[in-house]
């Protein structure tokens, strides 16, 4: 199995976080994607590749213009207008105010974001230009003929919409590569995302279409991030009504609970029988991840790679989410070497 890996990631590495009403280090640091890489070569799991540079063209398939165009000067912009710290939006278009795009950058931060949380610095962009690479990259040797492959993608990319970025997120990865996907000779694409938070992006994305099976196991948004989407009864409009299932699952969701939700999941891939299944592939279902209520353990990531191989679809894995540091990289090869049964 090859990965692809995008050295741009260590470029977005912003010194704070909206945590608890303090600004704290982020939790998604650099380190994630080094220590990641460093386990699946460790684990001898097949080359780890440098991304091939793609252009615009794929992200403009699935995100607007107008937002690409914010990524890409947001930083310098905020800059220009004398800003001292990182760029964080303060405002929102709320309810029965006007939702458009106005021309001060600090109101286009909120126009184009779906949480605080996350600060843009200097290096946001070309990283998460290289994470679309990654996924490019990845999707590109499915397309070829490989029967798996890993997108070691950071930042991460599920958060982000149509127009919108937040959760760490900017481009949405694995939305990028289905879609390259379905340009280059596939009819119809699951994603099937197994990140403790819902894919609010990638369902916004493919919401109304029925050539994307979209499925998400995550902390019911009662409880958890992003609180405003993935609830049971989101199942697509128009004609993507039905292409969408969610399974929200309640604080201290084990393996025996979530195995539940992934195999009423897994039923519906089967049956939509995909050409490819791109794998949103969040560890922070771990028990000890610190932003996170699920409690998988460690045994239980080779479980889901297995069940996950079993199924003889070509399988491109996206990378999320995952907090606990000292045990990402370990939690991620156990997924791939599950589903290679090695
Ligand atoms: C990104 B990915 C918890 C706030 C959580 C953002 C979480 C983003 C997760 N109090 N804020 O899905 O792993
Ligand atoms: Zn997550």
């Amino acid at each position: 199995m090859r990965t692809a890996f995008s050295p741009h990631h260590v470029e977005r590495n912003p010194k704070t976080e909206l945590s608890g009403g303090q600004l704290v280090t982020p939790f998604e640091s650099p380190r994630r994607a080094e220590l990641i890489k460093a386990a699946i070569e460790t684990a001898r799991l097949g080359p780890v590749l440098k991304a091939q540079a793609f252009d615009l063209e794929p992200v403009l398939r699935v995100h607007d213009a107008g937002f690409v165009a914010f990524l890409e000067t947001v930083w310098q912009r905020w800059q220009a207008a004398g800003m001292a710290g990182e760029a964080i939006p303060t405002v929102f278009p709320a309810r029965r105010m006007q939702a458009r795009p106005v021309r001060n950058i600090e109101g286009q931060l909120g126009y184009y974001a779906m949480a605080v949380e996350t600060a843009i610095d200097a290096g946001t962009y070309p990283a998460a230009l290289g994470a679309k690479d990654a996924a490019l990259t990845a999707a590109q040797w499915i397309a070829l003929g490989d029967r798996c492959s890993f997108a070691l993608c950071r930042p991460p990319g599920h958060h982000a919409a149509f127009d919108l970025y937040g959760g760490y997120c900017f481009l949405n990865n694995a939305a990028i590569a289905a879609q390259h996907l379905l340009d280059h000779g596939a009819s119809r694409i699951a994603v099937l995302d197994v990140d403790f938070h819902h894919g609010n992006g990638t369902q916004d994305i493919f919401y109304r279409r029925d050539d994307v099976l979209f499925l998400s196991l995550h902390g019911d948004p009662q409880d958890a991030f992003p609180h405003f989407s993935g609830f049971a009864d989101e199942t697509g409009e128009g004609k993507g009504l039905g292409f969408t299932a969610n399974y929200p699952l309640p604080p201290g969701t084990g393996w025996e609970r979530w195995a539940e939700a992934l195999e009423h999941a897994l039923a519906r891939v089967v049956h939509y029988a995909p050409d490819v299944l791109v794998v949103s592939l969040g560890v922070d279902t771990f028990e000890r991840d610190p932003i996170s209520f699920f409690r998988l353990r460690h045994p239980d990531f080779r479980r889901l790679g297995g069940r996950l191989g079993e199924l003889g679809t070509p399988t491109l894995y996206v990378m999320e989410g995952g907090y606990a540091i000292d045990d990402i990289g370990q939690n991620v090869v156990a997924v791939l070497a599950g589903h290679l049964d090695r």
